[in-house]
């Protein structure tokens, strides 16, 4: 299973191709469309989210709203683009307008201009947005389907913002669909008042926030990944997911046990007559690169946005002179909105271990091997 997704953020749409999901899954575009709801919500997220709907359009591979095994093309119209064909169209463009060659601190706009010899990082920030989220988003949430199908859900809350912490708690997936009655989707009501008032204060100083979001995989079947080899470990595939998207700059899996004994680190297992039980889940669902049954627990460390509007010192990559960065249009906080992404990149790269250990070309062949597994 693979995909490869395209677009700009002012661009006409984004789109991908999901290859080598199998036939025979049903497809709930509803469903899809309310995961694209959920990833424009959050307070502190900017305007753009009031311009954009984010509705869905399958192109291929979906035929009565089953997959036939082909591949799957998706799109997601930009609606803002109609006000930015001036500056973003394919054939003809205003190069001279909205210009951005005081690049920002923290985002892609410095290394991309090196990287391809541009001096507007208008060609860069187009496509380094977060906006491309939103194609991972559906993405990730044509995973959800295949792993509800298989007994597998996936839930985040968010346990940090600026520094305000929520009180610690073990959840498991479906509970977490709670965190999205919360504005900021915490599950701690106090922490939730703290964080918002946080948020208000970084908007009203022009400034931007970043946090934690805890991912957690319920159902997962025991063996999914690799002790054998290196690079078809589960953690390798969770970590590199999770810390592709934007904003990320560490990723953790289960608790921290830097300083206890391995006596108390490690979850001991108890015999339940059929099988193992434990009391305690330290090793975050994996062990030896190879998921045990427990639920997969996943933080994401993130950075504050780096459009910081009050403007930080940086350089004019066409004149060489020293200037404030450029405040382009922005979120002040988008980490409640990073759980959803987060959610779906997990849910994606699970999709694709579990693809590569059961295989199947149709959905009921999957759902059975899932089921065998189980019963071991
Ligand atoms: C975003 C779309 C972007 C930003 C934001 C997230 O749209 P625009 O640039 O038109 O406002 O709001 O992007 C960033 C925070 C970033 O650093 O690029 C989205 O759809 O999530």
């Amino acid at each position: 299973m693979r995909f490869l997704d395209a677009g700009e953020s002012h661009g006409k749409a984004l789109v991908a191709i999901i290859e080598g999901l199998p036939s025979g899954l049903e497809i709930d575009f509803d469903f899809i469309d309310n995961e694209l709801t959920r990833r424009k919500q959050g307070y502190g997220r900017g305007e753009r989210m009031n311009i954009e709907t984010d509705r869905v359009q399958i192109l291929s591979g979906v035929r009565g709203g089953f997959t036939l095994g082909s591949p799957i093309a998706l799109m997601i119209p930009n609606l803002d683009h109609k006000k930015w064909t001036y500056v973003m169209g394919e054939r003809e463009c205003d190069r001279q307008k909205r210009v951005v060659s005081e690049v920002r601190p923290g985002h892609a706009d410095y290394v991309g201009c090196v990287k391809y010899g541009f001096d507007d990082a208008r060609n860069v920030l187009e496509r380094a947005s977060a906006r491309e989220t939103a194609i991972r988003t559906a993405v990730g949430a044509v995973a959800k389907l295949y792993l509800k199908k298989l007994g597998i859900e996936v839930g985040s809350h968010v346990v940090a913002i600026g520094g305000v912490n929520s009180k610690s708690a073990v959840y498991s997936a479906s509970e977490l669909i709670k965190a999205d009655s919360s504005p900021v989707r915490c599950m701690d009501k106090q922490a939730e008042k703290l964080m918002m008032q946080k948020i208000d204060e970084a908007k009203k100083a022009k400034d931007t926030l970043g946090g934690v979001v805890e991912v957690v995989v319920s159902g997962m079947p025991v063996g999914v990944g690799s002790y054998v080899h290196y690079d078809r470990k589960l953690d390798y595939a969770l970590m590199g997911a999770v810390g592709s998207v934007q904003s990320v700059k560490g990723v953790t899996i289960g608790n921290d046990t830097t300083a206890l004994f391995g006596s108390e680190a490690h979850d001991r297992m108890y015999p339940t007559g059929s099988g193992v039980e434990r009391k305690t889940n330290n090793a975050g669902g994996i062990e030896g690169g190879v998921s045990n049954g427990e639920d997969i627990v996943i933080r994401a460390y993130l950075k504050p946005i780096p459009t910081v509007m009050s403007g930080l010192d940086t350089v004019d990559i066409r004149t060489k002179e020293g200037v404030k960065s450029s405040p382009e249009r922005s979120d002040v906080c988008a980490v409640p909105a990073a759980g959803v992404v987060l959610e779906s990149v997990v849910a994606y790269a699970l999709a694709q271990k579990i693809s590569e250990c059961f295989g199947g070309d149709t959905m009921a062949e999957v759902v059975d091997r899932v089921s065998r597994r189980r019963a071991r």
